[in-house]
């Protein structure tokens, strides 16, 4: 008896452990708005990814990671501001509330492109795989922006060096 109850237990798992993932590849509800990187400055080695995330479901989500085809490392990163001095730090996710969203921009959250191999040239396309905590992976392309582009709704715009 002890043996068939666990079965059942397996068998239950496995109908649960797919209904989520047959969930996250539903419409997931989130919606990306204008996302970009700046052009790199010569001999500049790293990149921002910056995007506007609109969460129309009812489920808050979280964004847990970011990858890309040819860059070897990409973190998520926030900028906090120590004895006035504005510093990167790594963040293990990004929370995406139901019904709002989540704002990447210069002077706090983005997406840390590292170790770039090709610099990033103007009128170019990054594509960047999100992963959600719910949604699961989304694709979008982060457009490259000129080195002397700021966007129209920026907040401060903290320095950015690593
Ligand atoms: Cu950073």
């Amino acid at each position: 008896m002890k043996k068939l109850s666990s079965v059942v237990c397996m068998v239950i798992s496995f109908l649960f452990f797919h209904t989520a993932i047959a969930q996250s590849s539903a419409n997931t509800g989130l919606a990306f708005e204008t996302p970009w990187v700046r052009a790199s400055a010569p001999g500049q080695k790293n990149g921002a990814g910056y995007v506007q995330i609109q969460n129309k479901s009812n489920q808050t989500d979280r964004l847990i990671s970011a990858t890309t085809e040819n860059i070897g490392r990409v973190e998520l990163h926030t900028i906090i501001n120590e004895n006035g001095v504005a510093k990167m730090r790594q963040v293990q996710g990004i929370e995406v509330p139901a019904g709002s969203g989540a704002t990447l921009a210069p002077g706090g959250f983005h997406i840390m492109f590292m170790g770039l191999t090709e610099p990033f040239k103007a009128g170019e396309l990054v594509p960047v795989t999100l992963r959600f905590e719910k949604a699961g992976e989304i694709k979008i392309n982060f457009e490259i922006k000129p080195a002397t582009y700021n966007p129209p709704a920026a907040g401060q715009n903290a320095a950015h060096k690593h």
